[in-house]
C-alpha cells in the first residue's frame, strides 16, 4: 500500500476524539449542558475582548476553541496498558510525565497520552490522562488476589482494534476505510456498561478497600470517567453552573486567577450516581448505582521550568497550609484568598516571568526583526532589546498531581480520603507500559531552543 493513501494519525486522533464527545454527551447529559455553559462563557469572553479574539485567531483554530482538550480512564492490569499505548500511537498519542497519585490516597499511577510536537498540538492537543490501578497498595490479600482473577478474565479490546493496532503497526498507518473501522472499534472501550461484571456482594467489598477499586474492576471496560473541554473563563463557569442545575466541586484546582496564567487551572462538576446492576450468585439481576462519571473544565496558561515548576510547589504548599480546601465548598472564599496571597512572589508580566527564567517562550521575529535583513548581534537578548525578536509563552500540555488529586477526590465522595504510604514506583509503571514515559521539560525545551535558533539563523545566518 502507498504510504500517501494513510490517513494521518492526528486526523485519526481528530475523528476520535469527536466521536467520544457525541458518545459522552448521549451517555451523561449532564455533560452536554457543561458544553453549552462552556461555549457560551467562551463566546462572552470573545465578544468582550476583541484584542483576545484576535490572538486566538491568528494561533488557535477559534472555531474548535469549545472542544475537548482531555479525558480519563483507570486501567486495571499492566497488559490493559501496554495494549492501550499500542492502540494510542496510532493515533499519534506518547506517553507523557509520570503521576504518582498515592501520596494523596487514589491507588494508582498514572501517564498522560498526548502528541507530541507544535504541528501535532495544533491540529488536535486531545490527551488521555491513563491511570492504571495499584492493587499492590490494597492491604487485603485475599480481595486483591480475587480482584486479580476478576481483572484477569476481561478483555477491554475488540477484536477490531487488536487487529487493526497491529495493521496499523505492520503497514506504518491505516487507510480511510481502516481508520473509520479503528475509531469505532476503539471506542467501545471507553463505552459505559451498566451491566456490573461483579455481584453485589463483590462490589461492596470493592467499594470498601476503595471506590476507585471498584470503579476499576467492577466493570466490562474503563469506561471513559470524563471529558473537559476549554474554558476561557474558568472562574466564571465555575461560578454558573449551579444556575445550571450542575454541582460544582469545591474549588477550582492549580494557580489562583492571574493576568499572566501559569500551568493548568481545573474544576468539575462532581460524579453523579448513575444505575448499573449486578449479578447475583443465583444469576438474578440486582438493581443498584455507581458514582464515577463527571464532567471537567481547564484553562491552560505557560509551561513552567523546573526552576519555575519548583517555586510554584512551594507557593501551593504554602497556601495548603494556611487553608486545606474542604471537600464541602465551606472554606472555598478562605482557601482562593490564601492561595492568592501565596503566589504574590511569583512575578504576573511575562517580562518578569521570563527574566526570573521561570517559563519556557518561543522567540520570533517582529516586524521590525523581518524587515531588518542582517543583524551583527548573535545574542537573543541583544535581539530583544534591539526590538527585533519578541516571545510569547508556550502552553503548558500537560498535568498537575496535586491538581488531579484533587480531581480524584471530588469524585470519589466526600468522605474517601485515605492514606497509602507515598510510593512512586515509575519504573514499575514503564515496565507494565512497555515503554518509558517521555519528559514533559525537554519537551518545552526543546521547542523553545528550536524558536531560538530560528530567529538567530533568519537574522544572522548563523547557528545559535
Ligand atoms: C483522572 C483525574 C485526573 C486531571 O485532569 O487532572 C485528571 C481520573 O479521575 O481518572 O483527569
Ligand atoms: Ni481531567
Amino acid at each position: 500500500m502507498k504510504e500517501n493513501s494513510f490517513v494521518s494519525a492526528d486526523d485519526i486522533r481528530s475523528a476520535f476524539s469527536a466521536a467520544m464527545s457525541v458518545m459522552y454527551r448521549e451517555e451523561v447529559p449532564a455533560y452536554g449542558t457543561l458544553m453549552e455553559l462552556v461555549a457560551k462563557v467562551n463566546d462572552d469572553t470573545l465578544a468582550a475582548d476583541p484584542k483576545l479574539k484576535e490572538r486566538l485567531d491568528a494561533t488557535d483554530s477559534l472555531d474548535r476553541i469549545s472542544e475537548e482538550r482531555h479525558g480519563a480512564i483507570r486501567l486495571g492490569t499492566p497488559a490493559e496498558l501496554a495494549m492501550m499505548r499500542r492502540v494510542f500511537a496510532v493515533m499519534g498519542m506518547y506517553p507523557v510525565g509520570y503521576y504518582d497519585l498515592s501520596t494523596a490516597g487514589v491507588p494508582v499511577h498514572s501517564t498522560a497520552f498526548r502528541p507530541v510536537g507544535d504541528a501535532a498540538l495544533k491540529r488536535n492537543p486531545f490527551r488521555v490522562f491513563t491511570s492504571l490501578l495499584r492493587l499492590d497498595l490494597i492491604a487485603d490479600e485475599t480481595l486483591r488476589a480475587e480482584a486479580e482473577v476478576i481483572l484477569a478474565a476481561r478483555q477491554i479490546f475488540t477484536a477490531g482494534a487488536v487487529e487493526l493496532t497491529e495493521k496499523a503497526e505492520r503497514d506504518g498507518g491505516l487507510d480511510k476505510v481502516d481508520a473509520e473501522r479503528f475509531v469505532s472499534e476503539v471506542l467501545e472501550t471507553f463505552r459505559w456498561h451498566d451491566k456490573a461484571n461483579v455481584s453485589p456482594d463483590m462490589y461492596k467489598r470493592l467499594h470498601d478497600a476503595h471506590r476507585l477499586i471498584a470503579d476499576v474492576v467492577s466493570f466490562k471496560g474503563p469506561h471513559i470517567n470524563h471529558l473537559t473541554p476549554r474554558t476561557l473563563d474558568i472562574d466564571k463557569v465555575q461560578a454558573l453552573m449551579p444556575e445550571y442545575a450542575i454541582a460544582p466541586k469545591a474549588v477550582v484546582e492549580g494557580p489562583p486567577t492571574r493576568k499572566c496564567p501559569i500551568l493548568l487551572r481545573q474544576t468539575s462538576f462532581k460524579a453523579l450516581e448513575e444505575p448499573v446492576s449486578f449479578k447475583d450468585a443465583d444469576g438474578t439481576w440486582k438493581e443498584g448505582s455507581h458514582t464515577a462519571r463527571f464532567g471537567e473544565i481547564e484553562q491552560r496558561g505557560i509551561a513552567l521550568t523546573p526552576k519555575g515548576r519548583a517555586l510554584y510547589d512551594e507557593l501551593l504548599d504554602a497556601s495548603r497550609k494556611i487553608v486545606r480546601p474542604a471537600a464541602d465548598g465551606s472554606n472555598a472564599r478562605e482557601y482562593e484568598a490564601a492561595l492568592a496571597g501565596a503566589f504574590e512572589p511569583f512575578p504576573d508580566t511575562w517580562a518578569g516571568i521570563r527574566e526570573a527564567g521561570l517559563g519556557y517562550f518561543s522567540y520570533s521575529l517582529t516586524e521590525k526583526g523581518r524587515k531588518a535583513g542582517v543583524s551583527s548581534k548573535h545574542d537573543i537578548e541583544a535581539l530583544i532589546a534591539a526590538g527585533l525578536v519578541q516571545f510569547d509563552a508556550i502552553v503548558y500540555e500537560d498535568f498537575l498531581p496535586v491538581s488531579a488529586a484533587g480531581i480524584f477526590q471530588s469524585n470519589l465522595g466526600d468522605g474517601a480520603q485515605q492514606d497509602f504510604v507515598a510510593s512512586p514506583n515509575q519504573k514499575r509503571f514503564e515496565a507494565d507500559l512497555g515503554a518509558t514515559v517521555l519528559n514533559e521539560f525537554d519537551h518545552y525545551a526543546g521547542i523553545e531552543q528550536a524558536s531560538i535558533e530560528s530567529c538567530i539563523q533568519a537574522l544572522t545566518g548563523a547557528i545559535a
